[in-house]
This record gives C-alpha cells, structure tokens and sequence, in this order.
C-alpha cells in the first residue's frame, strides 16, 4: 500500500491520485470495484477531505473512475486507445475482442454543395449518399459516424443495406474501393442534445470530434464526421525528435 509523504513538493492529491492509480494498475482493484469511501481514505492516508475529494475529482474526469450516485465511487474500463491507422470500425473492434455493432440512424443522398465538391473534386450537385449510424462495442455506444461518399464511385450504395455490416467491407466488395491514403483530425467538443442521448452521455459531456477523409489512387473516396466519446477513447502517439534540435544538442 502506498504511503503519502508529507515533505514532497508533490500535492498531496496527487499522491493520493498516484495511490488510487497503482491499485487499479495491479487489478487489486479491479473494473467494476468500488473504491474505499472518502471517510475511509481520508482517514488511512491521513487526509483532509476536501483533499480526497480532489484525487477522486480528477480521476472521474480522466475517466478511470465513475461514480453512481447513493451507491459510491468505482473503477472504470481502460480507455481504448483511438486507431491512428486507416482501419475501418469493424476491424479495429474485432482486433480489441469487442462485438462491433452498426445501427442506420439516418440514409440519404444530397447533391454535393461547394465544400463536399472541392473535398471530393466532383461538379457541385453530384450526388453524395451520407449514412449516419450509431457504432457500438459488445452493444455499448461509442460512436456516431457520418459518412459521406460520392456516387460516382459507389453508385449502387443507397440501396445497399449497412446495418450491422462494415461499410469498408461493402465498399471493397460491392465497388471495389479499397482505401491507400488517409488523413483525420480530432477536435474536442461538447456532445449537443442528440449526440448524447445517443451515446448514452449525459448533456454537455466532452467528446472527441473527427473528421477523416480516405483515398483511393489521390481521389477522396469518404469524409466522415464523426463524434467519439471522451470517456471511452483515448490518443496515444509516439514522439519523434526534430532533426534539428538534435542536432543542435549535441553541439
Ligand atoms: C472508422 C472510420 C470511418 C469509417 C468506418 C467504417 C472514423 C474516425 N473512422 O470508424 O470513417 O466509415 O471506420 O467502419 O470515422 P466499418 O467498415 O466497420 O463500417
């Protein structure tokens, strides 16, 4: 059992943070588990309320514990870490031993405005077919994804049924699209009113916004919109040393 050491310049929260941290890491507590009242830690670590108060706080927003209320305060699943591959939903759950799951929220076919014809380098109102659907893990939600694609490269799509079945997989199969080339960027943000109801958050709750586009041959064949949640995904990437710093180190 970890100790906190009143003489550290680290803030004793923290500590206590750091504490609660390793027994989730060892499985001594596990997912699901609940935590020791604050009653209890304030009085095995030796601290004040309000200070056990703020090592909870922080942990709940980081999302490694969550709390029922009248029931306590308990271990939250890991965070699963966001691809940075151009993988397709289906894949990258099968891969975590997750069921993927896909529910049509909404099938519609627009004329390409000004923006989706430059994304798409198409004459504006070329036809785009947009498939909006609620993306979940062993049935949990974790995801609404709006994608857009042009007909011109998958005309027969507005009448391919996709629930349930991997967008990639109809696209490479039925129209032979396979994807070479991607790029995304994420943003955070606040689900609006039908975001969360979706995924099962409460109104306000931070998510993570994305957009991706993928290529075929130099040509963007897919944009989608998509709203992750916060407290279910996380980004890790390693980090590269500039050349030049390294250089300059060394000097
Ligand atoms: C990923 C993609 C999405 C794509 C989907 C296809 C993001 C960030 N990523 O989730 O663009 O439409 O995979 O998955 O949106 P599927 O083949 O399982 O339907």
């Amino acid at each position: 059992m970890g100790k906190i050491d009143p003489s550290s310049p680290v803030p004793k929260y923290f500590q206590l943070r750091e504490i609660l941290l390793d027994l989730i890491e060892d499985a001594e507590l596990p997912v699901d588990a609940p935590i020791p009242s604050e009653r209890e830690l304030c009085q095995r670590y030796r601290l004040s309320r309000m200070t056990v108060r703020q090592a909870v706080d922080h942990l709940v927003t980081e999302g490694r514990l969550y709390r029922v209320p009248g029931k306590g305060t308990f271990v939250a699943r890991p965070k699963i870490e966001m691809p940075l591959r151009l993988v397709s939903f289906t894949e990258d759950m099968r891969a975590r031993g997750l069921e993927p799951g896909a529910r049509d929220l909404d099938r519609r076919t627009t004329p390409a405005n000004a923006h989706l014809a430059r994304v798409f380098d198409v004459p504006p109102g070329t036809g785009v077919h947009v498939v909006e659907r609620l993306r979940t893990a062993d049935g949990e939600p974790m995801a609404v994804e709006r994608s857009h694609i042009p007909l011109t490269v998958a005309p027969g799509l507005p009448d391919t049924p996709l629930s349930d079945a991997s967008l990639y997989d109809v696209l490479e199969t039925r129209f032979g699209i396979v994807f070479d080339a991607g790029e995304q960027t994420i943003e955070a943000g606040i689900a609006d009113t039908a975001d969360a109801r979706l995924l099962d958050l409460a109104r306000g709750s931070a998510v993570l916004l994305l957009q991706r586009r993928s290529f075929m041959n130099g040509t963007c064949v897919e944009l989608a919109v998509s709203t992750y949640r916060a407290d279910r995904y996380q980004l890790h990437s390693a980090l590269e040393i500039p050349r030049r710093s390294r250089a300059a180190t060394r000097q």
